[in-house]
């Protein structure tokens, strides 16, 4: 058997071995749409890539073990130079696959995170042929203001607020308005993937749906915490988060302007 076959079979086993892991991958919970669409990137990635990786391993380790020389060789071997149509095939197929993937999850994920993009690339998706979110009409806002180290939540469409505990309806979108008070913090619900820095003077935003029911005590990572390092008290930088049905929601909101009166 030449060693190209043998180094084509170890590269068939690799990649298998890869693949098989995509199902195993132990991800927490997606309790967002854009959660699940961050998801399925990251699975596509790794299917992607993994046929790449196993490509280099196998070529090294099947030259470890092939070339190896016994004992200790007196002198370095020969130098090895170009191998012109290996080189370009590489070329070719790596940076076809470096531009489908800018692409599609790139692209085609952006405009499902209902990112803001600027209109020529709005234009070039559709003229790509890309389904484009409807426009969401009428989000929930929540306006977090973080600092060393809480966040408070201003709902200002109902004009109620809550320290350290975020409430959110159930499957309606949520835009997110940050900033912060003092130093950079970083808005982060694992459970929901996405993540937006707080800036000292600046408003930036960020939209999530909620696409499952939860609460922290139940599921940790359905939690908001801080991402950026910004003092002592960072990893204690928490908030709880409930996301309730739109009933439970309206009865909170009730409930929180009696108090507040
Ligand atoms: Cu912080």
């Amino acid at each position: 058997m030449g060693d190209a076959l043998r180094v084509l079979i170890l590269w068939l086993v690799l990649t298998a071995l890869g693949e098989a892991m995509v199902f195993q991958l132990p991800f927490p919970p997606a309790m967002a749409v854009e959660a699940q669409v961050v998801d399925e990137a990251f699975r596509y990635l790794w299917i992607i890539g993994t046929p790449v990786f196993a490509f280099v391993l196998s070529i090294l380790l099947y030259s470890l073990l092939r070339f190896r020389v016994a004992g200790d060789p007196p002198e370095d071997g020969p130098p090895v130079f170009g191998h012109a149509p290996g080189s370009l095939a590489w070329l070719v197929v790596t940076s076809l696959l470096a531009l489908s993937l800018a692409v599609q999850p790139g692209l085609q994920g952006l405009l499902q995170l209902s990112f803001p993009l600027p209109s020529p690339v709005i234009a070039f998706c559709q003229a790509l042929g890309f389904r484009l979110p409807p426009t969401v009409e009428g989000p929930l806002i929540v306006q977090v203001q973080a600092r060393q180290w809480s966040w408070t939540f201003n709902y200002p469409q109902y004009q109620i607020q809550s320290k350290d505990r975020l409430v959110l309806p159930l499957g309606r979108p949520v835009r997110f308005e940050l900033t912060s008070e003092d130093v950079l913090h970083s808005f982060w619900i694992p459970a929901f993937r996405m993540k937006m820095d707080a800036v000292p003077g600046y408003t930036t935003s960020l939209t999530l749906t909620p696409s499952e029911p939860g609460r922290t005590d139940i599921e940790p990572t359905l939690r908001v915490q801080c991402a950026e390092l910004c003092g002592t008290g960072h990893s204690r930088m928490e908030a709880t988060v409930e996301v309730v049905s739109s009933d439970q929601f309206a009865a909170w909101v009730d409930q929180q302007r009696q108090k507040q009166k």
